[in-house]
């Protein structure tokens, strides 16, 4: 089974993970675990912290001359930010100076402080930041790499930012991942893309935040990754959960599923044909995103998820009580990003990378990358047709 743990507070001395059920053998090197963490920091809208911090990563275990040994992975992510946060952030006993005691709607602070009792919002919103996915990102990177090996890649891109959707048109492939990093929205569609930015502007000049939307799709997945059979093994359910866990997602989407909800039955599905020349069976369209009856169909995975305007604001004017006072005041004013989309969409495929790597792992399941390629190579030869 393949599951990961992660630990730490966004100002806090840095962020741990631990990957366990990898199996030995799966080449890693450290720079492209770097390269996906600074994707993640991508984004026109993001503070300033994106662009003065650096995710300083250190494998810790579980990793040898560049092949993982069947070990628990372990990587941590130092906070070049922690010198600034030594007294705040100690571990030591002591107290603040600067209880944050104005929570704010649409935050985790005072659902937080009420569920745990704790006296002020700080003590939840260091775990409850978005800081949290860096290290979901360096541990979803291994992911993709034994999904690479298995002939799956991932991409997404940014759909809709604030009032803006992007057209329909092409969706992103493996080889335009490049292309969409390049945009400062992460959008594959130029038209679209300028007018993003203009939003994101706009939104920034008046202290306010923007909402969004990132497509992930999966290239490459085999048939039969998830089940029919019990209502956690269907594998659009993982990904729903598993997306929807990401900071200030509020809805996900698996193919087409919002527009398909209006129209017929006769014109909703996918019709199946016969290829003859790869001897395999082919949707002629893909509505349902790659999944049917919870169990992946051979055709590209395609979830969307949908992220909330962050809660955080420059300009204070969500209404809120001081937790003391139970006075009528504003949330308290902390620095953020104006717009996080962008960089949510590679959190998004990190999560989809987690579901894949863990059921194509159940499906095909070794302790070893040479069992594993050995156990699909003999499940796809042996494919019914
Ligand atoms: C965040 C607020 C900002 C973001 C942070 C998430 O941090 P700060 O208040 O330190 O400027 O930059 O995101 C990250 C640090 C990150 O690595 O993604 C928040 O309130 O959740």
């Amino acid at each position: 089974m393949l599951r990961f743990l992660t630990a730490g507070e966004s100002h806090g001395k840095g962020l741990v993970v631990i990957v366990e059920g990898l199996p030995a053998g799966l080449a890693v090197n450290a720079d492209y675990i770097s390269e996906e963490l600074a994707r993640r920091r991508l984004g026109f809208g993001r503070g300033p912290r994106m662009r003065f911090e650096a995710d300083e990563l250190t494998l810790l275990g579980g990793i040898r001359h560049g092949r993982t040994l069947g070990s628990p992975v372990a990587v941590e992510i130092g906070n070049s930010e922690w010198p600034k946060w030594v007294e705040e952030m100690s571990p030591e006993p002591g107290q603040t100076t600067k209880p944050l005691t104005q929570p704010r709607p649409g935050h985790a602070d005072l659902a937080g402080m009420q569920k745990y009792a704790l006296p002020e919002a700080r003590d939840v919103l260091e775990r409850a930041s978005a800081r949290e996915t860096a290290a979901r990102v360096a541990g979803g990177s291994l992911c993709k790499l034994l999904l690479r090996d298995l002939g799956i890649e991932i991409v997404s891109h940014v759909v809709q930012m604030g009032p803006v959707v992007a057209k329909g048109g092409r969706r992103p492939g493996p080889g335009d991942l490049e292309a969409v990093d390049l945009s400062p929205v992460r959008c594959f569609d130029p038209e679209a893309e300028a007018e993003m930015v203009e939003a994101v502007k706009a939104a920034a000049k008046e202290g306010d935040s923007l909402g969004g939307a990132a497509e992930v799709i999966a290239y490459g997945v085999p048939v039969g990754l998830g089940s029919h059979v019990h209502w956690d093994r269907k594998i659009d359910g993982l990904l729903a959960q598993a997306m929807m866990s990401i900071h200030a997602v509020k809805a996900v989407e698996i193919g087409e599923g919002i527009e398909i909800a209006g129209l017929r039955g006769s014109v909703a599905h996918d019709p199946i044909g016969w290829d003859p020349e790869h001897q395999a069976y082919r949707r002629e369209s893909n509505h349902a995103g790659g999944v049917e009856g919870g169990i992946t169909n051979g055709e590209p995975v395609v979830a969307r998820c949908y992220m909330k305007p962050l809660s955080t604001l420059n300009r204070p004017v969500l209404k809120t009580v001081d937790v003391v006072t139970k006075e009528e005041t504003v949330s308290f004013k902390e620095r953020t990003d104006h717009t996080a989309v962008p960089a949510m969409g590679v959190v998004a495929e990190t999560m989809m990378a987690w579901v894949l790597a863990a059921e194509a792992l159940r499906k095909f399941g070794g302790d070893s990358m040479v069992e594993v390629s050995r156990n699909r190579d003999a499940y796809l030869a042996n494919l019914q047709t």
